[in-house]
C-alpha cells in the first residue's frame, strides 16, 4: 500500500487528493490536508473515484460494431486504423466539414485532450467543432463581446462586502462565482466578515439558505428583475459616476430602456415583493466591493444573453472592476496572461462568423458553435450535412436538449466514434467505442480550471494555485486503454496529418495575444509529460517547477493593476442596440411567453453526488435511489393528489416524461426542479424508478431557443403535471 498526492478532475474544482494505492489500483481517496487552499475538501464524487475506476461496467477494450449490430472487442491500434480509413472516405466524398467533433465535460477537464482533439479537427480542415459551451452558459461569452471587458478583471469574492448569485448554486456546483476551492468555506468566512449575500433563485438553494436577501421569483424572469434592479439603482443615483464618466458609454439609452421596469411592475410579473427588489438593489449598490454573477439557471431560461448582458451592466454601473494599484491575487500560473491594466477593451464581434449553420440562421459565436443545432446539421439533407461525429468525454444522448431528435441524429450519422470509459447510451449507438485510460491512470495539470477564469467572474482559482499529477495507478490487468489525446494523435498519423497545438489559453480573450501554435513531432510520439511540457512551454510558472510540489502549491505573488494607457479611450458599452431591442421586447410582454395548459415551470438544478450523467452506476453516489426526483412544493403535490415517491407525467409542449415526485419545501410553488443527465435511450427508460427521467426530452430545439447561441429552453420550461393513475411499483429486490 502506498499513498500518492493527486487531484480530482471530475468537476472544475480540481480538489487535491491523497490516494491510497494497492498493487497499482486506487483503494481509497481523502482530501489532501497539505493543500491548505482547499482545506482538505472533497465531495462524495471525488471519494468515489476508486469505485468509478473499478466499476464492472468499465470498458477495458475498444469496441467495433459488427454487421449483425452487436459489438466485438478490437485492439485500439486496429480501431484507429479503420477509423482513419472511414473518415478519409467521408472527407474525400463530402469534404472535411462533413466531419464534426463534440467535446464534452470530461474532455474539457484535460488539457491534452482539449488541445489534441482541436488540433486534429483543424488539421483535417473542418471547423465543425461543437462543445458543451453553447448548452451551458453561452450568454456569458456573447454578452462579454457585446459589453466589452475590463482588462484588470472583476472584484474578488474574498474581500467583497456584497455578492449577488443569479440562478447559480456554487456551494454544490463548484462553479458560479464563489471560488471553486471549497466554496462553502469561502462563503462561511465571507459571512463572518459581514458579506451581504443576495440570491435570485426560484429554489431555496444551498446558497440561498445563506443569503441575507433571497428573491424567489417565477423562473425565466431574470431580465425583468435585472432591469428592475438597474432602474432602482439609476433612479436613486447609486451608480459609480466617476467610473461611468471615464470608462462607459450608453448610460442614457440604458436609462430609457429600463424605464418600464418599475418595481411594482417587476414585482407582479416576477412574483417577488417590490420592497425586497428595492432592498436588493440598495444593498448591492451601496456596498463597496462585490459582483453579480449568473449561472446555468438563467442561461438555460429564455434570453440568457440578455440576462448576462444586464449582469455586466449592473457590475459596470456600480464600478465593480479592479482599479490601478489594486492587487490581482492570481496573475496566472500555467495559463499565460498579460499584466492587468485598469482600462476597458471595447466590444468585439459576438456572432455572425463562420461557419454559418444551415438552420435557424445560427452562426458561430463568441461562445462557439450552437450545439443545440448539431442534431439538425446531421439530419438536414443537402450540401454541408454532417455525416461523421467524433464524441469525446461527452454523452449527447443524456445531455443534449431535445433528446428524441438527438437520438435520431446519432442513429442517422453515417459514422459515430465515441471515446468513453462507459458504454453510455451514446456509445451504444457508435460504430466504434474507444476505451480510454481514466483519470488516475493519466498525468494531468490544473491548467483547465485556471483557464476558466476567462469565462466567468470568480471562476478559476482565487489564488495562484497550480498542481501537476503523474499517473498514479495502472489500468486493470489485460486492458487495452489509451489516453484520449493518443487517439487523436494516432488518428492524425494514420490520416497523414501534421498536428499543431496551441500554447496558451484555450479560451482566448480579445485584448490578449493569440496563443502561439507549435508543431508536434509526427514521427516519434511524445509521452504525455512531453506533450504537457510543449503545451505549457510559455506558462508563467514552468511545469517543471510545479512538478516539484506534488501536493500543489501557491506560486507567484500578487500583481498590481497598472494604470490605463495614456491614449486609451475604449469604453464599456451599456447600450448594445441588439440587447436594448430585446429588453424592449421583454417590456412588451406580460410575462415570459407560455403555452396555455402548462401551469408549472420545470427548472434545471445540480444534485451533489452526480456530475451530469457521471456517477449514476455507483452505489456510493446513489444512496437515495438511482433516479432523479422531480422536486415540488408539498402544497403543489397535495393539490395534485400526489405523495412523495408517486409517479407523475411531466408534459411540455414538445414531449413528455415520467418523474418520481418528491417534496422540497424550499421551492417556489408552481416549480418543478429536476437534474439532467438521467434516463436512457427513449423507449428503454420507462421504468423511471430505475433509470430516472431525461429532462432534455422536454426541450424543443427548433421552436423554443435563444436566437444568438441557439441554446434551447432548458430551464423555466412550461409543463403540465398529472398523476399517473397506477404508479409503477418499485421492483422488490431479490433476497438471496
Ligand atoms: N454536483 C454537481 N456539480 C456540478 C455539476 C453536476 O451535475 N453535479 N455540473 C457541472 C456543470 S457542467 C456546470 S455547467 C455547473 C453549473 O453550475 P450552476 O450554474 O451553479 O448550476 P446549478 O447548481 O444547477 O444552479 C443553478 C440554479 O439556477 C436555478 N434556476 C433554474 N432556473 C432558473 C431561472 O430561470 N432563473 C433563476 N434566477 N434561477 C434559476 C436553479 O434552481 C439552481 O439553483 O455545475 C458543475 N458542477
Ligand atoms: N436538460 C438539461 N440538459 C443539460 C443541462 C441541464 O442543466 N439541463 N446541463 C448542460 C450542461 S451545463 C452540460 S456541461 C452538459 C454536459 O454534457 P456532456 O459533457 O455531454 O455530458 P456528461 O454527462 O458530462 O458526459 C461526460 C462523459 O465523459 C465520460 N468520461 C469520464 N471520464 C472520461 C475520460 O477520461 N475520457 C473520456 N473520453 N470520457 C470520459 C463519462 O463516462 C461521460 O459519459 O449537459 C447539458 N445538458
Ligand atoms: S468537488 Fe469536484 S473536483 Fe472536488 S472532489 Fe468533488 S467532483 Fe472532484
Ligand atoms: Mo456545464
Amino acid at each position: 500500500m502506498s499513498e500518492h498526492p493527486s487531484f480530482c478532475r471530475i468537476c472544475a474544482a480540481h480538489c487535491p487528493l491523497v490516494v491510497e494505492v494497492d498493487e497499482g489500483r486506487p483503494i481509497r481517496v481523502r482530501g489532501d490536508r497539505e493543500a491548505e487552499l482547499f482545506g482538505g475538501y472533497t465531495c462524495a464524487k471525488g471519494r468515489a473515484l476508486p469505485q468509478l475506476h473499478a466499476t464492472p461496467n468499465r470498458l477495458l477494450h475498444s469496441l467495433v460494431r459488427q454487421p449483425d449490430g452487436s459489438f466485438a472487442p478490437i485492439a485500439s491500434a486496429n480501431a484507429i486504423e479503420e477509423i482513419a480509413a472511414r473518415l478519409g472516405n467521408i472527407i474525400d466524398r463530402d469534404g472535411p466539414a462533413a466531419v464534426a467533433l463534440y467535446s464534452g465535460t470530461s474532455a474539457f477537464q484535460s488539457l491534452t485532450t482539449t488541445a489534441l482533439a482541436g488540433s486534429w479537427l483543424k488539421a483535417i480542415g473542418s471547423s465543425m467543432g461543437f462543445s458543451t459551451g453553447t448548452i451551458d452558459q453561452p450568454g456569458k461569452l456573447i454578452a462579454a463581446a457585446l459589453h466589452g471587458r475590463w482588462l484588470a478583471g472583476a472584484h474578488d469574492f474574498d474581500d467583497a462586502d456584497t455578492w449577488m448569485l443569479i440562478g447559480t448554486n456554487p456551494t454544490v456546483s463548484k462553479l458560479g462565482g464563489i471560488p471553486v476551492t471549497n466554496p462553502a468555506r469561502h462563503l462561511h468566512l465571507a459571512r463572518k466578515r459581514g458579506l451581504r449575500l443576495i440570491v435570485i433563485d426560484p429554489r431555496r438553494s444551498e446558497d440561498a439558505k445563506k443569503a441575507e436577501i433571497h428573491l424567489q421569483p417565477r423562473p425565466g424572469e431574470d431580465p425583468t428583475i435585472l432591469a428592475g434592479l438597474i432602474r432602482v439603482i439609476l433612479e436613486e443615483d447609486l451608480v459609480d459616476a466617476d467610473f461611468l464618466a471615464e470608462h462607459a458609454q450608453g448610460l442614457d439609452a440604458l436609462r430609457s430602456a429600463v424605464e418600464p421596469f418599475e418595481p411594482q411592475y417587476v414585482a407582479e410579473r416576477a412574483g417577488v415583493p417590490a420592497r425586497q427588489l428595492i432592498e436588493a438593489a440598495r444593498v448591492f449598490a451601496n456596498a463597496r466591493r462585490g459582483s453579480a454573477v449568473a449561472g446555468t439557471g438563467p442561461n438555460m431560461a429564455p434570453r440568457g444573453t440578455l440576462t448576462e448582458y444586464l449582469v455586466l451592466c449592473l457590475n459596470t454601473l456600480c464600478g465593480r472592476w479592479r482599479r490601478a494599484g489594486e492587487v490581482v491575487r492570481n496573475p496566472g500560473v500555467l495559463v499565460p496572461a498579460p499584466s492587468p491594466k485598469a482600462q476597458a477593451y471595447p466590444p468585439w464581434p459576438a456572432l455572425g462568423f463562420r461557419p454559418k449553420l444551415r438552420v435557424r440562421g445560427l452562426t458561430n459565436t463568441a461562445a462557439g458553435l450552437p450545439t443545440g443545432a448539431l442534431a439538425d446539421e446531421i439530419l438536414l439533407e443537402g450540401e454541408g450535412r454532417i455525416r461523421a461525429l467524433v464524441c469525446v468525454g461527452g454523452n449527447p444522448i443524456l445531455a443534449f436538449p431535445d433528446q428524441i431528435k438527438a437520438e435520431r441524429a446519432m442513429r442517422d450519422l453515417e459514422f459515430l466514434v465515441v471515446l468513453d470509459p462507459q458504454l453510455t447510451p451514446t456509445a451504444r449507438l457508435a460504430d466504434y467505442v474507444i476505451a480510454p485510460r481514466m483519470m488516475f491512470e493519466t498525468p494531468g495539470t490544473t491548467y483547465q480550471t485556471e483557464s476558466t477564469s476567462s469565462i466567468g467572474i470568480s471562476w478559476g482559482f482565487p489564488e495562484p494555485w497550480g498542481q501537476y499529477t503523474p499517473a498514479i495507478t495502472q489500468p486493470p490487468d489485460g486492458a487495452d486503454v489509451i489516453e484520449d489525446w493518443q487517439f487523436f494523435y494516432r488518428l492524425a498519423r494514420h490520416m497523414e496529418l501534421e498536428l499543431e497545438v496551441p500554447c496558451g489559453n484555450v479560451i482566448w480573450r480579445p485584448g490578449e495575444p493569440r496563443p502561439p501554435r507549435v508543431a508536434l513531432d509526427m514521427e516519434a510520439e511524445p509521452t504525455t509529460d512531453e506533450l504537457l511540457r510543449t503545451l505549457t512551454h510559455n506558462s508563467p510558472v514552468p511545469l517543471d517547477e510545479i512538478k516539484t510540489h506534488p501536493h500543489g502549491a501557491l506560486f507567484r505573488t500578487a500583481e498590481q493593476v497598472q494604470p490605463s494607457d495614456a491614449d486609451c479611450d475604449a469604453r464599456l458599452e451599456l447600450a448594445d442596440p441588439m440587447m436594448l431591442r430585446d429588453l424592449a421586447e421583454v417590456a412588451g410582454e406580460t410575462a415570459t411567453p407560455s403555452a396555455l395548459g402548462f401551469p408549472f415551470r420545470l427548472v434545471s438544478r445540480r444534485i451533489p453526488d452526480i456530475m451530469n450523467s457521471v456517477g449514476r452506476g455507483v452505489a456510493e453516489l446513489t444512496r437515495s435511489g438511482p433516479h432523479n426526483p422531480a422536486f415540488m412544493h408539498p402544497d403543489d403535490l397535495a393539490e395534485l393528489g400526489l405523495a412523495p415517491g408517486d409517479v407523475a407525467r411531466i408534459r411540455s409542449p414538445h414531449a413528455s416524461i415520467l418523474g418520481v415526485v418528491d417534496e422540497e419545501a424550499g421551492l417556489r410553488r408552481g416549480v418543478v426542479s429536476m437534474a439532467h443527465g438521467f434516463g436512457d435511450l427513449p423507449g428503454l427508460d420507462d421504468d423511471v424508478r430505475r433509470h430516472g427521467a431525461n429532462t432534455g426530452r422536454l426541450s424543443d430545439s427548433a421552436e423554443d431557443f435563444e436566437p444568438y447561441s441557439g441554446i434551447p429552453r432548458m430551464s423555466a420550461i412550461p409543463v403540465e403535471i398529472t398523476p399517473v393513475v397506477a404508479p409503477t411499483p418499485a421492483q422488490p429486490k431479490e433476497t438471496t
